[in-house]
């Protein structure tokens, strides 16, 4: 019977909050040397970068930095989209090195009305291209553009396709044509790399892009794409807002509790989204050097909301809550002081207010109107009070 359960228990996913193991997170205050960290300045100087190395080495793969020239074609503008509310701006951001080239295509709305340069919400998109759909005859929940007009912001999204495909045979189609050397080294990038460093790319573009205010973009990505935005903006600092939906296992939930989505299953069933080092922690959580609370803290000191559903517990919502409050710490090494409750907050209750922000929604694995709502007020909390 014994051996039956613990074959049982370690298979199955577990979904029974009394079956989380014993778990010792990694202490993101703690150098690899053993030192304390107890400053910002060490925090930055050192030990960010040696966490940054453990995702990139361990995790995500590393991020090339090194391009032969970026450009960016307008393909179309429109002055009077949704009704003259906003300014359409259709972009093809083209990456070139080493005699290859990646294209990616950039969907912008500008509101009309709202001083410029504009904050923006710019989405990693994993969903078909009709969810952000620039004429909007398709006007879809998961890219409310309308919304974030309304309240005076830009939006923007691109799909992750043209980095690379979702799949396992064909992701090598996109940024990897650029680096072909990552396909070959156990820290190489992959599909969620490259998907990330497509977003820095836009980045570059919003830098260049007088209607937008480059300092003043909000990261979104959910659940695959979820997990992506994290990992942009932990390496790339230009982004000044993270927002995680639904995001779940190598996302914003912490490895170590084993509850839902397992490291093993997710890396069987998607091998291109890691890189090959990320193989060797299948059934070894705890053997990572990294848990998740800590790709949160290497976005420290800037603002980060993460998002769960009561339906969705293959992406562990309590996990998800402890990851946070387990970065804490790293952001009062900055003086600012998360709000979140000690313990998870009642459903449907979001913590906004808070350089750490959180809610779980009732309901099913999506990102949906009431979650744009609460993230328009978690942004807004953040980009006015400054
Ligand atoms: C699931 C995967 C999750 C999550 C999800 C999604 O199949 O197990 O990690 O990423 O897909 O992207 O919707």
């Amino acid at each position: 019977l014994t051996a039956l359960l613990v074959s049982a228990t370690t298979f199955a996913q577990n979904y029974d909050e009394a079956l989380v193991p014993a778990y010792t997170l990694p202490d993101p205050l703690v150098l690899l040397n053993g030192q304390p960290v107890s400053d910002a300045k060490t925090w930055e100087t050192t030990r960010r970068p040696e966490i940054l190395r453990l995702f990139e080495n361990n995790v995500y793969g590393v991020m090339p930095k090194d391009m032969d020239s970026i450009h960016f074609e307008t393909l179309r503008q429109n002055a009077s989209a949704m009704n003259g509310r906003a300014i359409l701006k259709e972009t093809c951001i083209t990456v070139y090195r080493n005699g290859q080239s990646v294209a990616i295509g950039l969907t912008l709305f500008v509101p009309k009305n709202a001083s410029k340069p504009a904050p923006v919400f710019l989405l990693i998109n994993n969903r078909p291209k009709s969810n952000t759909d620039p004429d909007r005859n398709t006007k879809s929940p998961f890219w409310p553009a309308e919304m974030a007009i309304n309240s005076g912001y830009a939006i923007a999204a691109f799909q992750v396709s043209d980095l690379a495909p979702d799949d396992k045979t064909k992701f090598t189609e996109g940024a990897l044509r650029l680096y072909p050397d990552h396909l070959r080294m156990g820290n190489g990038m992959k599909a969620i790399g490259a998907w990330a460093w497509g977003a820095s790319r836009v980045m570059d573009f919003f830098e260049k892009e007088p209607l937008v205010d480059a300092k003043k973009v909000a990261l979104v990505g959910h659940s695959r794409g979820g997990k992506t935005s994290l990992w942009a903006a932990a390496q790339d600092q230009r982004f000044a807002i993270a927002i995680s939906n639904c995001s779940g296992n190598t996302g914003a939930a912490l490895a170590r509790r084993q509850f839902g989505e397992r490291i093993r299953i997710i890396n069987t069933r998607f091998p291109h989204w890691f890189n090959d080092n990320y193989k060797q922690f299948n059934d070894r959580e705890n053997d990572l050097p990294v848990d998740q609370h800590m790709l949160i803290a290497l976005i420290a000191p800037r603002p980060v909301y993460a998002t769960n559903a009561t339906k969705d517990l293959w992406a562990d919502p309590t996990g998800t809550f402890l990851a946070l409050k387990n970065a804490e710490k790293v952001y009062a090494l900055f003086m600012r002081k998360s709000a979140l409750p000690a313990s998870p907050p009642p459903v449907n209750q979001a913590i906004k207010r808070s350089v750490i922000g959180y809610h779980n929604r009732e309901g099913e694995h999506d990102m949906t109107e009431p979650d744009w709502q609460h993230f328009i007020q978690f942004t807004n909390y953040h980009f006015k009070q400054k």
